[in-house]
């Protein structure tokens, strides 16, 4: 370690996980020792630091009723509080939200409090929103959750195939690797799948600019090709596929011109990215919300997996279905059981033989643990509306602006008889929402550990005192637990313990992390799993073709596109899609509070075509009010050709607190995915008008 050098870390912001080195002087460099980054990082990496000191909440703040204002408690009088709550409602009345920005220490004793002692499945997390279709997308495809590829295989690949993933503003550091391959290997192609021209678009070889939601007519088009071709390996499909016959069914209905169409592309624009998929060696698909956030979103990730399984793209290096995972943390959530349908160890609730496991070493009796799945982020919204609930309790998200139908959301949050919201600042969006407020510590006041989107796994130390009276997450946990009367089950007396007990409950498991612990990290550096006790870690999955699956054989997906929940119509005539910017990150808690950051993206907008801008007499600047069934919001217009006429994009960081009257989420619906249970936050129809 270089001799300034007061810690090394992860970014705390986005799955990439770029490894930091912070310096006494409170520099932060990238750590060229990483082996996930080698030294890169971006902009918000390279400023997280600025915005760790400001609006901290400090202390513990309760309430009794929404309309008084808060006074400082005690933790003694805080904790005291919500146990009696707990103690008073039935498993079927709590409701836990949670985050991919807790450390896996703080997920995993999270679940253990709540599917375990307080037998209640309903604790699910951010990431419903956000990987939930990539993790059913693999489990029902491939056997098992996990990315199979590795970034080295960005390194390594012919053909990236980017859909969805505006990757050069939200994974930038594995973008600029990409666009590092692509100068060396003058061969090698990128292919970028997104209605707008994003800077990954206007990076591209090929730019297909598909009409939202039109992404299984591609990939089933794109399949219908390779089948014409006669491009399948027959080899590879019959020795480790299974289902192909149902899905050469479904594909048959895709013939070009008709792809075509519907996507909004030419057929030679179809026909030359199939090409590039077949004629390439190495195929590389790389997808995040664009993905993700559809009511079909698993059903196009699997699309997207056929591909892969067609040609055998697939456990070879520079090749793979490849999801670019958005938070720090999400993957490690994942590992931890962190959805409602999920237990530690990449195991389901819905398994009495994973539920026995879990009970054992939990050391709780047979029966613990309930049987079925528990609500999604939005059936907790629902059952808010239900009054079904008696104890909500929020931590490391802000869903009063990252939910969708905002005004729906907020009006659940106002009808829970008692919230709970547990973050590091102050004031928040959902801050308004809660009756008690505890602090907690966050990155650089916090031990634990965080997976990135390749599976590595880095701890990331405490190397800052906690502000004011904040307490680490997982410790509020266990204290709860211990005050619950589960002193056994808390009593660990550091975050390495917690990891350990973890590890060893993910023995035998997909993600085997048995020869991963804090100690180890600190002595050899980030590891990937699986790594069972003496490996040395593992890049790729599948690399032997025998997938996760009981048979050992992936399953093709026989799916036919639906399209949106909600197309456009005569009355809300345009598409809306929403995304991110480069320099901030989602609801503003730490970028907005970051002068640079805030100096590069001051405000809200909305991107409209010129066209369209022309019909509706908008100008640049002018302000625009955007109107779906739900809401309006009223942002300035920016005029570019990025869009597509008929659909217009707006950034979703925006919440109340920074700006009026500018939530994207005041728009957009809760359809779901069915199998994910993922809302199609990511597109809905809305109405134009020109303000005066
Ligand atoms: N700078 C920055 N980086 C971040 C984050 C951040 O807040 N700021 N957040 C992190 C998190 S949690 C996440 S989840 C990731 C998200 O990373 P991305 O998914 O890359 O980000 P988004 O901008 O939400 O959406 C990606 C793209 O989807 C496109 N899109 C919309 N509809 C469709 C469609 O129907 N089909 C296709 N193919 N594309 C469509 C949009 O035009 C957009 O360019 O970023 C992570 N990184
Ligand atoms: N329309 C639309 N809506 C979206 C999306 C979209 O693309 N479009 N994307 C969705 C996706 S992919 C995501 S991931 C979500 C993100 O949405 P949110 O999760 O609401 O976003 P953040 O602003 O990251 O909120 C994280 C909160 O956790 C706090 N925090 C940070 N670290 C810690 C910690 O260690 N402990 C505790 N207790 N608190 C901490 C921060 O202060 C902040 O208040 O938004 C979703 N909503
Ligand atoms: S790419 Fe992601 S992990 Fe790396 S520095 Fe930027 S925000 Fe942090
Ligand atoms: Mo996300």
């Amino acid at each position: 370690m270089p001799t300034d050098t007061l810690a090394k870390t992860l970014c705390p912001y986005c799955g990439v996980g770029c490894g930091l080195e912070v310096t006494a002087d409170a520099r932060v460099r990238g750590d060229r020792a990483h082996p996930s980054t080698l030294g890169m990082v971006c902009v918000k990496g390279a400023t997280v630091l600025e915005s760790i000191g400001k609006d901290r909440l400090l202390y513990p703040m309760v309430r009794a009723r929404l309309d008084e204002p808060f006074r400082q408690a005690s933790w003694e009088e805080a904790l005291a509080l919500v146990v009696g709550r707990l103690r008073a409602a039935s498993p079927e009345s709590l409701c836990f939200y949670g985050s991919g920005q807790f450390v896996t220490e703080d997920y995993y004793v999270a679940q253990k409090l709540f599917k375990g002692c307080l037998g209640s499945n309903h604790i699910d997390a951010n990431s419903r929103l956000c990987m939930s279709s990539a993790v059913s997308g693999y489990l029902q495809s491939l056997g098992s959750d996990g990315p199979p590829a590795c970034y080295d295989d960005l390194d390594l690949t012919d053909c990236a195939f980017l859909v969805g993933t505006n990757t050069a503003e939200c994974h930038p550091v594995l973008f600029n690797r990409l666009l590092k391959h692509r100068k060396q290997d003058l061969n090698s192609r990128l292919v970028v799948v997104d209605p707008r021209a994003t800077p990954t678009a206007k990076a591209a070889d090929l730019h297909l600019a598909i009409r939202p939601g039109s992404d299984i007519d591609l990939f089933n088009g794109i399949a219908h090709l390779i089948l014409q071709w006669d491009r399948a390996d027959q080899r590879f499909i019959g020795a480790h596929t299974q289902g192909f016959a149902a899905m050469a069914e479904v594909v048959r209905h895709y013939p070009p011109e008709a792809v075509a169409r519907r996507c909004g592309i030419t057929t030679a624009a179809l026909e030359l990215a199939a090409r590039l998929w077949v004629n390439s060696a190495r195929v590389l698909s790389l997808w995040s919300m664009g993905i993700n956030q559809s009511i079909e979103g698993t059903a196009k990730v699997r699309a997207l997996i056929n591909l892969h399984l067609l040609t055998a793209q697939i456990g070879r290096p520079g090749s793979g279905p490849f999801s670019l995972t958005g938070q720090p943390n999400a993957m490690g959530g994942r590992e931890a059981g962190g959805l409602s349908q999920l237990l530690p160890g990449y195991r389901s609730v819905a398994d009495p033989d994973h539920r026995r496991q879990v009970e054992e070493h939990w050391q709780l009796p047979s029966g613990s643990i309930a049987a079925r799945p528990g609500r999604t982020a939005w059936e907790m919204i629902e059952a808010l509306e239900a009054g079904a609930v008696e104890v909500f309790w929020i931590a490391a998200t802000n869903p009063a602006v990252s939910l969708p139908d905002l005004e729906r959301t907020k009006a659940a949050l106002l009808r829970s008889p008692f919230t709970v919201y547990q973050d590091c600042y102050y004031p928040t969006e959902t801050a308004r929402y809660a009756h008690v407020l505890l602090p907690a510590t966050q990155w650089s006041e916090k031990t634990g550990t965080m997976t990135n989107s390749e599976r590595r796994v880095t701890l990331c130390p405490a190397f800052h005192p906690p502000p004011g009276e904040a307490r680490d997450d997982w410790q509020i946990f266990a204290e709860v637990g211990r005050r619950l009367g589960f002193a056994e089950q808390f009593a660990f007396a550091d975050a390495a313990a917690v990891f350990a007990e973890f590890a060893a409950l993910t023995r035998g498991r997909p993600c085997e992390m048995t020869g991963i612990s804090h100690a180890r990290l600190e002595r050899e550096g980030p590891l990937q799993w699986p790594c069972p006790a003496g490996s040395a870690g593992t890049a790729r999955l599948y690399t032997d073709w025998r997938f996760a699956t009981p048979d050992a054989r992936a399953r093709f997906a026989a799916c036919h596109a639906r399209g949106l929940a909600e197309p456009p119509d005569p009355e809300y005539p345009f598409v809306l899609i929403n995304g991110r910017l480069y320099g901030h990150w989602h609801t503003l808690t730490r970028t907005g509070r970051i002068e640079k950051l805030l100096n590069l993206y001051p405000e809200p907008f909305i991107e409209i075509h010129p066209r369209d801008a022309g019909k509706l007499g908008l100008g640049e600047g002018d302000w625009v009010e955007v109107r779906s069934r739900r809401g309006a919001i009223r942002l300035p217009a920016r005029l570019t050709l990025a869009v597509a006429p008929g659909t217009v994009f707006v950034p979703m960081h925006w919440g109340a607190l920074w700006a009026e009257a500018a939530e994207v989420n005041a728009l957009t619906h809760p359809e779901s995915d069915p199998i994910s249970g993922q809302p199609e936050v990511k597109s809905c129809a809305v109405q134009l008008s020109a303000l005066p």
